[in-house]
């Protein structure tokens, strides 16, 4: 049986008989009557007690009593109780909100568990929770199969970042970068498309506000592409979907310039030169651009040198040194990348050599692209940066519960 916590007690309770389950955040004691503050997270409730029991911050309660309307109670609520019974005794009582709100960078990981118990940290959780079902519901309506792939493989597939190594009983193995090459292939069935939740792996040794090594992507594959464009306006349109559903504004088009134009863009406005790939500061300042240009917070930068994108990129037909590709940053920062694939086998087979991988070794990927497979392309988005860019925070990890980077594997 689900209890009635703090979030179900609404004005129409007012004058019933209820029990009331939640854990003790706050006790005011003044002799003959307490003001307690249970939470379940996402709520509080003030209860209203004359008994002698001691009550101590970190208890587990369950109240009886009657829901009365007063405008002195934190949420104009409050439940005069007649019998507390305990269900859990804390042993250590250190923690008030005071404590949990001030507590350090470092102490908010460790404790996150605690910090949840505060409405504020709550919500952000909420919200992430609230995005990753927007992305699904929208996927899902447009009649995508939502696939699980392994997290457990053979080898990495993003050029550029590392991969952790691990030992699968007597082989080598590694943590998935990413469901790139198992969306892709799924491809060969002919479906319209498919969309993964999943965390993606990277040894990546940065410290950074906006890297982890663990992270969640919202990837999605799509069947029967002929311009990279299309992909472009479905992930533009989820994303739409998402902010409208969060009742936040977005423009009405995405701003797209190429990494060209980017290029000479940031060279000019912003003294920055760029080689193959965007870096953290030209990415701020196109960021900033996008906003005086178009007054916009998005905008795709579109047609990346083929140098800095991996294998399974489709290359531009009348200027090979690009591709078909495209980042989509949100105020300033890229949540989102993607591109049309390569799915001819003769040309991925090439790319693949080129790119300095053995193709041997690719076999269990490169087999279905043999056997017939639709032009398709997709993307993978960031799903804490998404989260983190929403909701202006300052760093990454103040947005997953329990982060992962360099330093911090507990807990
Ligand atoms: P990419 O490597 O660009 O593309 O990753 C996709 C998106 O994941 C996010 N991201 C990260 N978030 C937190 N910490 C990190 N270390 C980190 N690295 C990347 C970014 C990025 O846009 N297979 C392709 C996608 C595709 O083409 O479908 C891929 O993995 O928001």
């Amino acid at each position: 049986m689900i209890k009635t916590s703090p979030s179900d007690i609404s004005k129409r309770y007012v004058g019933q008989q209820i029990d009331v389950y939640g854990l003790v955040l706050h006790v005011r004691d003044l002799g003959r009557k307490k003001f307690i503050i249970i939470t379940d997270g996402k709520s509080i409730l003030q209860i209203v007690y004359s008994g002698s029991e001691k009550v101590r911050r970190g208890d587990t309660i369950r109240a009886s009593g009657i829901i009365k309307e007063d405008p002195r109670a934190p949420t104009g609520l409050e439940m005069v109780a007649n019998n507390i019974t305990f269900l859990s005794k804390s042993i250590d009582e250190r923690f008030d909100q005071w404590s949990l709100r001030n507590m350090n960078k470092d102490k908010k990981i460790k404790y996150r568990a605690l910090l949840l118990r505060l409405l504020e940290f709550y919500k952000v959780f909420e919200e992430y929770a609230n995005v990753t079902q927007y992305l699904r519901e929208y996927y899902r309506n447009l009649g995508f199969l939502e696939i699980f792939t392994p997290k457990v493989v053979r080898m990495g597939t993003e050029s550029g970042s590392e991969v952790f190594s691990i030992l699968y009983f007597d082989k080598d193995a590694y943590l998935a970068q990413s469901p790139q090459l198992y969306k892709q292939m799924l491809m060969a069935s002919g479906i319209k498309g498919v969309y993964e939740v999943g965390s993606y792996f990277r040894a990546e040794v940065s410290f950074t506000p906006r890297h982890l090594t663990e992270f969640r992507g919202f990837d999605v594959e799509v069947n029967y592409i002929e311009d990279y464009s299309e992909i472009m306006k479905i992930l533009e349109d989820s994303v739409k979907y998402v902010l409208s559903k969060l009742e936040l504004s977005y423009p009405k088009e995405f701003p797209v310039i190429s990494f060209k134009d980017a290029k000479q863009i940031l060279q000019e406005k912003y003294d920055i030169r760029l080689k193959d790939d965007l870096s953290t500061e030209a990415e701020k300042a196109l960021g900033d651009y996008a906003k005086k240009e178009y007054d916009s917070d998005l905008i795709f930068i579109v047609e990346f040198p083929y140098d800095s994108r991996p294998f399974y990129t489709m290359r531009k037909e009348e200027d090979p040194k690009y591709t078909y590709s495209f980042d989509l940053l949100y105020k300033g920062l890229e949540i989102a990348s993607g591109s049309k694939r390569e799915y001819r086998y003769e040309i991925l087979i090439k790319q693949i050599k080129e790119k300095g991988i053995n193709p041997e070794r690719m076999k269990w990927y490169l087999e279905v692209f043999k056997y017939g497979i639709p032009p398709h392309g997709g993307f993978g988005l960031g799903i804490d940066r998404f989260v983190r860019q929403l909701l202006e925070l300052q760093d990454i990890r103040e947005v997953v519960l329990f982060p992962r980077d360099p330093d911090t594997l507990e807990p």
